[in-house]
Order: structure tokens, then C-alpha cells, then sequence
């Protein structure tokens, strides 16, 4: 039996479905996942000696890489100065301000242990900040395991095909309204049903967690005024697409600036960490300046600071995004001929160093649309990838990462893998 698979079933004796979260049990694929034992650049290699080129990347934050040079050597110099303190720090002040330099729209952040905690803090700051109750959130879009927002999430949820949680009370559920994205009719009637009532909305402003699709046009513009002109507070979810689309995420790019930013992955260089953060007269209401209450005992952790910190730093110093660019052109052009070539009227979606090969020919802006894929056909072909040494996310319904330390051989590698794995995946 293959090292993994004998770790697999150790681990699912002593850790619920043998994993530590949900998306890495490669359910409903017929297969136990395999074991990483090291990662470097690019790739992974497998506990029984396998590599692969890696498109996962711990799921967004290896942006340079696994195990780049620069966050290796900035551990190594914090570790000897103690793990944490629970005590205020330098690196905490230089992250603060580094994330403050690099999104204007955060004139104060706070630093958490995870994307998840990020957006519970954030939910709760908008209520605690408009004295208002609930909050909008849009089916398909994933913003981690916070009760009132795992409700028709995307991401695990869906793949396991439970949108909604067990151990979430209704009472919790119906404060969030969940609607679809893309739809500015139903936005509309949800703050005419509820006047005065709507705390804010939380979205993810590019989607990631349903696979990866994008705001129709003038969208998020429609989202920012329709809260501003309500007084609700509108809550940009950029755990994934901070410092990944652009050095300020999705916001940088198209130019608006939300009342709230939440942050994780890159900024922690692999490490655990999240953050929220936004104008000064919202972030003041935040404990212990303000009456919402927020905290975590590894929070701004120095050791996870300096990784995060060393990978942002090598970012601004590198011209990484035209890097990441002219990496994902040459995926997608490969990507595209391929579609052409085989007459296969799949639909594939990139922003930068993001994508997602959609197993359906419809066009996908919502829930609905990404859930029409094929999970078969995606199935097959995912197998078929990993015989041929390419790992992309071992579920439809997530994104694919490129990273700088992505070569053009691995591109044109993992093209070629492509076209295979279409082949046999669109045979049956
Ligand atoms: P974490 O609590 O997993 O650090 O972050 C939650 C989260 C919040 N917001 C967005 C937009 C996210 O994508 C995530 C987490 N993303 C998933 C990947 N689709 C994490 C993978 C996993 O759950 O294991």
C-alpha cells in the first residue's frame, strides 16, 4: 500500500475524515489524498516520492512559491528571538503599516489567526458600528466557517454538497441574507424589504470558492452605492484576492474603496494569519479603544509577522504582478487553444494569476451557474492530472493559483497535461 494511503487511514482513526479541513479529503473522488512530505517553488513532492507542479499553493498564500528564501531566512532569524509574547511587538507596527501603505482604504487594521476569525470580527464591527442587525451575503461566495455566514456557502460546504451547517441555530441563519450574485434586482428588494436594518454586505469582489468568476460590469460600483445610499457598510472579503490581484487586491484594481477589508493567506506567508482593517472612525469602535469586543492570544504573532512580512516586502521589492501576468497569459492561451482545438465549449476564467476551468458551456457569474459543471467529467480529469504530475485543487469548486516560482516549462508542462486529461476526460 502507497505511504499515503496507510497515513490516510491512521489519520482517519484520529481526525475526522482523516483531514484538518474538509477540501483536502478529496471527497466524492474516489481516491484517499496523498501526503505531502516537502514543498519548494512550484512543487509538491508526495510521501511516496511523487512531485507534482502545484496549482493549490495552501490554497492562495504561496504566491512566491513554497518555501521561498526570503520568508525561510526571516523565520529563522525571529525564531531565535522567542515564538510570542502575547505583548506588543515592532513587526506587529511594521505589518500595520505596510498594510496601511499598500490599501488606502485601511487606515487601521487588526491582525487575527485566520480568514475565518477576519470576517467574524468584520461582521461583528459593522453591526456593533451601525447598531444594525443583518447582514447580506451572497450565495456561492465562501467567507470560512463564521456561523452566520455559513449559510449557502461555497468552498468544503458545497463541494460536500451542504450548503448549509448543521449546529448553525436558525436563529443565527436568518440574520444573514443570502442572495444571489451578480443581482442587482435582488439587492435592491432586500434593503427595500428592510429599511434601516441591513448592517452591510460582505462579498467576496472576485469569487473565488464556487471555482473562480467575476463581477459583471459596474457591479461592485452598483454594491458601493447601493450601501453608501443606505447607510450600510460594504465589507470586501480579500482573504484571496489580497495582494494576489494586485499589490491591493481587487480594489486596487478597479478603484473602489470599501468601508471594511478582510485579509489572510499571502499576508501570513503561509503562516496563520488573518486581518481585518478599515477607516479610522470604524476600526475605533474595535476593543480596546471602542465597545466591540475582538481578541486572540497569537494575534500578530511575530513569528508568523516577519514570514508575512519578508513575503509582502519581497512583492513590492520584485515586480511580481507582471510576473504573475505573463504566467497566467501563457496558462490561458495554452488553455484556450486546447478548448478550440478539441471542440470542447468549457468556459475558462482568469484574473491575473487566478483561474478556474469551468465544466460547463455556460457562462458562470453565480451559484447557480458554476454548480451546472459537470463533476464527472471534472472527476476524470483531475485523475487524470495527477497521473501525469500536475496537482490542480482536488475539487470544481475552488481556484487555481499560479506563483512567480511557476516556470514557463511548468506552464507549458502542465498545457500539455491538459490536453491529455481533456482527452480522457471527455471520453466516456
Ligand atoms: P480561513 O479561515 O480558512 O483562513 O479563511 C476563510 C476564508 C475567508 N474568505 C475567503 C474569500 C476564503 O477563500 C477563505 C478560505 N478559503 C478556502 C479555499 N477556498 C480555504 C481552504 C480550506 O477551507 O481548507
Amino acid at each position: 500500500m502507497a505511504i499515503s494511503e496507510e497515513l490516510f487511514e491512521r489519520a482517519c482513526r484520529v481526525i475526522p475524515g482523516g483531514v484538518n479541513s474538509p477540501v483536502r479529503a478529496f471527497r466524492r473522488l474516489d481516491r484517499a489524498p496523498f501526503f505531502v512530505a516537502k514543498a519548494a517553488g512550484a512543487h509538491l513532492t508526495d510521501e511516496d516520492g511523487r512531485q507534482y507542479i502545484d496549482y493549490v499553493g495552501t490554497w492562495g498564500p504561496a504566491i512566491l512559491g513554497h518555501a521561498p528564501e526570503c520568508v525561510i531566512s526571516a523565520v529563522q532569524a525571529a525564531v531565535p528571538q522567542g515564538l510570542g509574547y502575547g505583548i506588543p511587538t515592532r513587526i506587529e507596527v511594521d505589518m500595520a503599516e505596510t498594510i496601511c501603505r499598500w490599501i488606502p482604504s485601511i487606515e487601521k487594521v487588526r491582525m487575527t489567526n485566520s480568514g475565518t476569525e477576519a470576517t467574524m470580527s468584520a461582521v461583528r464591527l459593522a453591526r456593533g458600528y451601525t447598531g444594525r442587525k443583518y447582514i447580506i451575503k451572497f450565495a456561492g461566495c465562501y467567507h470560512g466557517h463564521v456561523d452566520s455566514l455559513l449559510v449557502a456557502a461555497g468552498s468544503g460546504a458545497l463541494t460536500h454538497g451542504e450548503p448549509d451547517s448543521a449546529g448553525v441555530p436558525a436563529e443565527f441563519a436568518n440574520l444573514t441574507i443570502v442572495l444571489p450574485y451578480n443581482d442587482r434586482a435582488a439587492v435592491e428588494r432586500a434593503f427595500a424589504q428592510h429599511p434601516g436594518e441591513i448592517a452591510g454586505i460582505i462579498v467576496e469582489p472576485f469569487p473565488g470558492n464556487a471555482g473562480f468568476f467575476l463581477p459583471k460590469p459596474g457591479y461592485l460600483e452598483f454594491l458601493r452605492e447601493i450601501t453608501e445610499k443606505n447607510g450600510a457598510l460594504l465589507i470586501f472579503d480579500e482573504v484571496m484576492t489580497g495582494f494576489r490581484i494586485s499589490a491591493a487586491g481587487v480594489q486596487g484594481k478597479i478603484g473602489i474603496t470599501p468601508d471594511i477589508t478582510t485579509l489572510g493567506k499571502i499576508i501570513g506567508g503561509g503562516l496563520p494569519v488573518g486581518a481585518f482593517g478599515g477607516r479610522r472612525e470604524i476600526m475605533d469602535c474595535v476593543s480596546p479603544l471602542g465597545p466591540v469586543y475582538q481578541a486572540g492570544t497569537l494575534s500578530g504573532n511575530p513569528v508568523a509577522m516577519a514570514a508575512g512580512l519578508a513575503q509582502l516586502n519581497y512583492l513590492e521589492q520584485h515586480d511580481s504582478y507582471t510576473r504573475l501576468e505573463q504566467l497566467g497569459a501563457r496558462l490561458e492561451e495554452g488553455v484556450r487553444r486546447i478548448l478550440r482545438d478539441e471542440n470542447l465549449p468549457l468556459t475558462f476564467m482568469r484574473d491575473g494569476s487566478m483561474f478556474c476551468l469551468h465544466f460547463t458551456e455556460q457562462d458562470v457569474y453565480d451559484l447557480d451557474t458554476a454548480m451546472s459543471g459537470n463533476f464527472d467529467m471534472f472527476r476524470r480529469y483531475f485523475h487524470a492530472m495527477l497521473e501525469q504530475g500536475v496537482y490542480v485543487a482536488p475539487s470544481p469548486y475552488e481556484t487555481g493559483f499560479i506563483s512567480t516560482a511557476h516556470t514557463e516549462a511548468d506552464i507549458d508542462a502542465t498545457v500539455a497535461a491538459m490536453q491529455y486529461a481533456l482527452r480522457v476526460a471527455n471520453n466516456q
